[in-house]
């Protein structure tokens, strides 16, 4: 079935729309289990899509999220603002105050956000700021306006969500080890995982998070990464098996700093729209006892975004 897009917009062509009937995973989360990376878009007709974007998707409502959430176990959702909406969190925050507490959020700002917007986007639950380096999704922003913002949020509490390309890492180090807050990087850097988990590409990004104690990474989208793909292999799902040494190495080397999410509604993939409870079952490929699980699904996310929730939430304030 084809998703709409409402509003004046037309889908960017080939686009694929997110599918509603995941398989129900066989993977049960723990309990208070927070899904930490997935996005809202739209619905255009109410949130109009930025003039700047690089696509145009087909919505993916807050209430499509909420009832994802709910079929594939999970408590709590952090949003983080799609490119496609640019520095306008309108669907963000709409969803952030209509989640009943359940949901945070990540926000793109620019230099020109004021105390009191900064304050508001607080109020409605968002806990850091998104920093996009990846070329085909945005233009480019200066450092020193990104520096700006990171010290301008940093009081809050937030922490910067950095997204980049793998081969930017070495130009962007000494930017990224400078920035004054905790720094969570979007899918491990996007690592080529068709070469070795022990090369010098993926030993840089462990040396950076090794070096670097502030810096957490999401170890989602293996779906984006894989060049085996979604296929099962003798019956059992093993979907995107070549991304597992990868993900797990990063889950065990660092279990405290460590974030997963779906990335529903999973914007620009390319050759196919992955089955988000097989995405589920992937978890514990990578996170293979329960205390990494949990750790990964509720004790790092709620730490993050939920500290008042926290064990230890008195001393660690909201
Ligand atoms: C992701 C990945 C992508 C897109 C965005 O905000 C976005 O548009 O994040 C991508 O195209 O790789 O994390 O959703």
């Amino acid at each position: 079935m084809s998703r709409p897009t409402t509003g004046n917009f037309t889908k960017t062509p080939g686009w694929l729309d997110w599918y509603g009937a995941p398989t129900p995973p066989r993977f049960k989360v723990p309990p208070g289990s927070v899904d930490a990376h997935c996005h809202v878009f739209g619905p255009g007709w109410k949130f109009p899509y930025a003039p700047e974007r690089k696509y145009t998707p087909c919505d993916a409502t807050k209430e499509q999220l909420f009832k994802l959430r709910d079929r594939l176990g999970f408590e709590r959702n952090v949003i983080v603002q799609a490119t496609c909406h640019g520095a306008d969190n309108s669907a963000l925050v709409d969803a952030l105050k209509t989640s009943g507490g359940k949901a945070r959020g990540v926000a793109t700002v620019k230099r020109a956000v004021t105390d009191q917007q900064l304050q508001e986007l607080h109020d409605a639950g968002v806990r850091g700021v998104r920093f996009n380096f990846v070329k085909r999704l945005v233009d480019f922003t200066p450092k020193d306006e990104l520096m700006e913002i990171a010290s301008r949020i940093a009081p809050l509490g937030w922490h910067v969500v950095i997204y980049f390309e793998a081969e930017d890492l070495p130009e962007l180090w000494d930017f990224f080890t400078s920035l004054p807050a905790t720094v969570v990087v979007d899918h491990m850097g996007r690592p080529n995982v068709s070469k070795p988990v022990d090369g010098p590409e993926f030993d840089l990004f462990l040396k950076f998070m090794r070096e670097n104690e502030n810096v957490w990474s999401k170890v989602s989208c293996p779906e984006r990464l894989s060049l085996t793909g979604p296929r099962a292999l003798d019956g059992e799902r093993d979907a995107y098996r070549d991304v597992v040494p990868f993900a797990r190495k990063v889950v065990e080397t660092f279990p405290d700093r460590v974030l997963w999410g779906t990335d529903w509604p999973h914007p620009n993939l390319k050759d196919h729209m992955p089955d988000d409870g097989l995405l589920v079952d992937f978890i514990p490929h990578i996170a293979p006892t329960s205390e990494l699980q949990k750790k990964l699904l509720v004790d790092n996310p709620t730490r993050l975004y939920w500290p008042e929730l926290a064990p230890g939430a008195a001393s660690a304030g909201a």
